[in-house]
């Protein structure tokens, strides 16, 4: 048997994906759309507080194309406060005008393939990276993926040295890119679909397409890349909250 590679989990992660009823939203009253999204800003609001506290970190974005319009990307140090957290959401009165389309569970995982901590509970750097807040950039792409298991191609049956020198190859890649992306990855193995989640945050939409292009070439994506579906999204201020949802 191949050797599993050690993890390191960090906060647990939620990514919310609602489309909005626009017909309830545009039917509804004046009154009642103000206070939806007088309710949606607060909730929006505590986010500060926790994030203060560094008892997790919270985004909201609008997305481009069908497959939501807003998604709420939520870390949290458990699965209860996830959980307690959605709920809260769906008890809003601006929840009653979405419709969730597709969310993803799944945790924060730093693996040891290319650098190995000595006491991460002690590390500051570890421990930022495994509770991170999250990035203000102006957008965020998210895809779930899997490494292969097929035939020759079962990264699952490689040795570690062989994944390590793929691992390598691929961090080379993703830094040169620092300063323009920056990646979270959370592992989602036993608890969503997917073996992970990949959330990239940049300034530039640009960055997503000419990183994930230039890892399609590299062997740990060439060969062992399988996809799920990607979603891009603008970061949502409570100030393009109001703008977006004024009619
Ligand atoms: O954590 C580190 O910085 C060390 C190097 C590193 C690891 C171990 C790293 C760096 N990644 C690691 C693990 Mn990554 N990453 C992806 C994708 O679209 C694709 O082809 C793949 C999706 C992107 C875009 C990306 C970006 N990475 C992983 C893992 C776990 C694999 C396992 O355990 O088998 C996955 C699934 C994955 C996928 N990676 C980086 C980046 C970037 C930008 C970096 C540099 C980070 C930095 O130095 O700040």
């Amino acid at each position: 048997m191949s050797e599993a590679v050690n993890t390191l989990e960090g906060w647990f992660a939620l990514h919310d994906f609602r489309s909005i009823d626009w017909a309830a939203w545009k039917s509804a009253s004046e009154e009642e759309r103000r206070a939806a999204l007088e309710e949606l800003i607060a909730f929006m609001h505590k986010w500060g507080d926790v994030e203060a506290n560094k008892q997790g970190s919270s985004t909201m974005v609008s997305v481009v194309g069908h497959k939501a319009d807003i998604a709420f990307m939520h870390l949290r140090p458990t699965l209860e406060e996830l959980d307690a957290l959605e709920a809260e959401f769906n008890k809003t009165q601006f929840a009653m005008y979405t419709i969730q389309t597709y969310s993803y569970v799944s945790v924060v995982e730093l693996s040891s393939y290319v650098s190995q901590a000595e006491n991460p509970e002690a590390d500051p750097a570890i421990q930022a990276r495994l509770k991170p807040i999250l990035p203000k950039t102006k957008h965020i792409c998210f895809y779930p993926m899997n490494k292969k298991r097929e035939g020759n191609d079962n990264w699952y049956m490689l040795s570690m040295e062989e994944r390590r020198a793929m691992m390598r190859s691929h961090g080379m890649i993703g830094r040169s890119y620092a300063g323009r992306v920056t990646q979270i990855i959370t592992g989602s193995v036993g608890l969503d679909d997917w073996e992970w989640g990949v959330t990239l945050f940049a300034d530039d939409p640009i960055v997503f397409k000419k990183l994930v292009y230039e890892m399609r070439f590299d062997e740990a994506s060439a060969r062992f890349g399988e996809f799920g579906t990607f979603i891009v999204g603008n970061r949502m201020t409570e100030e393009r909250v109001n703008e977006y949802f004024a009619i």
